[in-house]
């Protein structure tokens, strides 16, 4: 079967105000979006709720982290079993800045990736190498080394429910994307990792997007490629060129 294209919105610590959230949930609202496309955004966890309320149906919400542990003394942590009583079906996990910033080790994504499937959560699972990596040539070595972690603690089944988005951590905000061939190239060893890690059948369903400075100006090249299933998109997601990143493939 095909995979469908999947776009998410990755709005990170922004907006800083309620009413700014809420309107760019109305412009989505607005908008005409590819109905042959999945669509996800990821506000700050406070505002999560609000949009819930006044968000299309078509569009779905993903928390941007959630903790390992379902319940417990974790101040300011989020349980995966919050999310899913407040009807959030997606989160992101594995964020590069959640690894660099918050020392997130693979092991600990793999972690909150098992515990946010038992939770009934889907989940968004981010990697990808910097510069030194890749100028080193250990692109794949990286991609394969962090999915190995999750690899290690998933069951076959449960890669149904997963979104690997592949940013390399060179493009994420910094206004370099990647080309489509080394998107194309990192996304062909990704899906040829999980072809022999797990299976074929699972390697050929599972939607690998491409996240990482993703623009209205770039993201239909980026689409036209084989293995690119979908964007994870950060600034481009708080600005209106957001509808015509979902809109690429139409
Ligand atoms: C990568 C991406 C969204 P941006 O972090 O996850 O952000 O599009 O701003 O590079």
């Amino acid at each position: 079967m095909a995979r469908q294209f999947f776009v998410g919105g990755n709005f990170k610590m922004n907006p800083n105000t309620k009413e700014q959230s809420l309107a760019l949930a109305a412009a989505l609202n607005d908008a005409q979006l590819d109905p042959a496309t999945e669509v996800v955004i990821a506000p700050p966890s406070l505002y999560l709720l609000p949009l819930k309320e006044k968000l299309r149906k078509d569009v779905q919400l993903a928390a941007q982290n959630a903790y390992f542990k379902v319940s417990g003394a974790f101040t300011g942590e989020i349980s995966p079993a919050q999310l899913v009583d407040a009807g959030v079906p997606y989160v992101i996990l594995g964020h590069s800045e959640r690894r660099t910033l918050f020392h997130e080790t693979s092991e600990i994504v793999a972690q909150k990736t098992r515990v946010a499937l038992d939770a009934s959560l889907n989940v968004i699972l981010c990697i990808g190498e910097t510069l030194e990596q890749r100028e080193g040539g250990k692109t794949s070595e990286v991609c394969e080394a962090q999915l190995k972690a999750a690899v290690a603690v998933l069951k076959p089944e449960d890669w149904s429910k997963i979104v690997v988005a592949y940013e390399p951590v060179w493009a994420i905000g910094t206004g370099k994307v990647a080309t489509s061939a080394q998107a194309q190239e990192t996304h062909a060893d990704i899906r040829s990792f999980l072809s022999k890690a797990i299976s074929p059948a699972v390697a050929a369903a599972t939607r690998i997007i491409y996240g990482g400075s993703v623009t209205a100006a770039n993201c239909k090249e980026l689409s036209t490629q084989p293995d690119v299933d979908g964007f994870l998109v950060g600034g481009a997601s708080l600005k209106p060129e957001f509808v015509n990143i979902i809109n690429a493939k139409k």
